[in-house]
């Protein structure tokens, strides 16, 4: 579809960025803050650890002015659960409540609209020895959690969303590190999917908690979603690609917005014999609870081929983006169309815009890109710049496409890239670098600190004024 004239970008479009509680605040057990699961995790090797991140607990308000200096319309943050609850449920920390109550204000105090995710690969210490979302009690600790933030933020926060990525800790939980399995398990894709319908449960109700508590807020489940592509056009390649669309994506939002599981999935996981337990009462919540809006995180597509069940998995070195197969069900390839980042991920704009096609025509709500963005080995000169051009060209087109998915009918609430603000990669340490202000550190010497605005931050700023109407080259 070639639109002769594109629409604009809506006059109230949330322009912003992302970044998540552990990987820029720091602070990790200060002022009464409990550990959380990121904070007593092994370390992927040679990465840095996280208990000063990029020290945004101590700097957000030098971090804030210049995302104001951007022009944000919205920040994006995620909330550190063992922050305000430092044991995840029973007693409050005052300390805890009072920082993200200063964030909140400082985001209001430059008209910024603070987006709050609730959980981030973030589950507090306490309630991993309980058994994280292994225990059906887990949706339960959630509610607690979603109710402390909904009391203390809700009179001045808009917009929540639910669990990060939950598919990604589900599909790849065990390579991104956020998986327990209780040591009894024997059939591991049952465990992985009971804890998936837990989150699904949690979930849910928190969605339902948000609407009777806050009226006038709206509340969205943030999956990463990429759309599974054909490779070629054998029928089998079709029905491979059905599959791995059900599996990675629709599972996940089917059930947020219709309360229902997948019929694809469901027999996928009749098949291994690993379809989840309800306990009483779940059926009722997962029909119950309506999301206000999608929030998704889109890196790349993702292409796939029939799979005849035979070939070995080895995903030793796959990550959150990287293929991953399912024997009997599909097979993930390489796009030849598609070029990489240094870090190995397809680049793909058009699947970005296919992505949110797909999503407004299966379910009809508003999206809110949460997550987009490169992650480059950026450099700072002596003068203290940082030329990312490669940043530009991604944010461009990939922004570009967002116009075309308006122009195409599809309702779109706003752009928050990865990320603000330099910060520590999920696995990869400070190294891979994605945000818009460089952050003057190295994997093991803290360094300065101090922030530098990049070249994209010029560029996003001249995007945001001009409502994304300008995305050529000058800055
Ligand atoms: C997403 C996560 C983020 C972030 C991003 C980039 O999956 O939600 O936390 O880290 O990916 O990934 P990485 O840091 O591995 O490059």
């Amino acid at each position: 579809m070639i639109h002769q004239t594109l629409k604009p970008f809506p006059k109230d479009f949330l322009w912003g960025a992302s970044t998540s509680a552990y990987q820029v605040e720091g602070a990790s057990l200060e002022d009464g803050k409990g550990p959380s699961f990121q904070d007593t995790k092994e370390l992927p090797p040679g990465t840095a650890d996280l208990t000063v991140s990029v020290d945004h607990y101590h700097r957000y308000k030098e971090d804030i002015a210049l995302m104001a200096e951007m022009g944000f319309k919205a920040y994006h943050f995620s909330i550190s659960w063992s922050r305000v609850l430092p044991e995840g449920i029973g007693k409050v920390n005052p300390k805890g409540i009072e920082f993200y109550n200063n964030l909140i204000d400082e985001c209001l105090k430059y008209d910024i609209e603070p987006i709050i995710t609730m959980f981030h690969f973030d589950m507090p210490a306490a309630l991993e020895e309980k058994g994280s979302w292994s225990n059906a009690e887990s949706s339960e600790w959630f509610k607690e959690f979603a109710q402390v933030l909904f009391e203390n933020y809700g009179d001045r926060v808009k917009y929540w969303l639910t669990i990060n990525e939950q598919n990604m800790m589900t599909l790849v939980g065990q390579l991104i590190g956020t998986l327990r399995v209780p040591e009894a398990t024997t059939n591991l894709t049952k465990e992985i999917y009971q804890q998936n319908h837990h989150q699904l449960v949690a979930q849910a109700k928190a969605m339902q908690l948000c609407h009777e508590m806050l009226p006038q807020a709206k509340i969205g489940p943030a999956p990463n979603i990429a759309l599974a592509y054909p490779n070629g056009n054998r029928p089998e390649d079709i029905i491979a690609e059905q599959n791995a669309n059900a599996i990675r994506n629709w599972l996940y939002l089917d059930m947020a917005v219709y309360g229902r599981y997948n019929n694809l999935v469901w027999a996928y996981l009749e098949a291994k014999d690993a379809t989840p337990t309800f306990a009483p009462g779940d059926a009722e919540v997962l029909k119950a609870a309506k999301p206000d809006f999608i929030a998704f995180n889109y890196y790349t597509s993702f292409t796939v081929e029939a799979s005849d069940g035979s070939e070995q998995i080895d995903d030793k070195f796959a990550d959150q983006q990287s293929a991953m197969s399912e024997p009997g069900y599909y097979r993930s390839v390489q796009n030849q169309n598609l070029k990489k980042t240094e870090f190995g991920w397809e680049i793909d704009p058009v699947g970005f815009r296919a992505t949110m096609r797909a999503l407004y025509d299966r379910y009809q709500l508003p999206l809110l890109v949460t997550e987009n963005g490169i992650g480059a080995y950026d450099e700072l000169t002596a003068d203290g710049k940082v030329h990312d051009p490669y940043r530009i060209v991604y944010l461009r087109e990939h922004i570009a496409q967002i116009q075309k998915a308006i122009s195409d009918g599809v309702e779109m609430l706003g752009y928050n890239p990865w990320s603000a603000i330099d910060l520590i990669s999920t696995h990869e340490g400070i190294k891979k670098r994605y945000g818009f202000i460089y952050v003057d550190r190295d994997e093991f010497d803290l360094k300065t600190l101090k922030r530098y605005r990049k070249d994209s931050f010029y560029w996003y700023k001249k995007v945001i004024a001009t409502n994304g109407q300008d995305l050529s080259d000058q800055f």
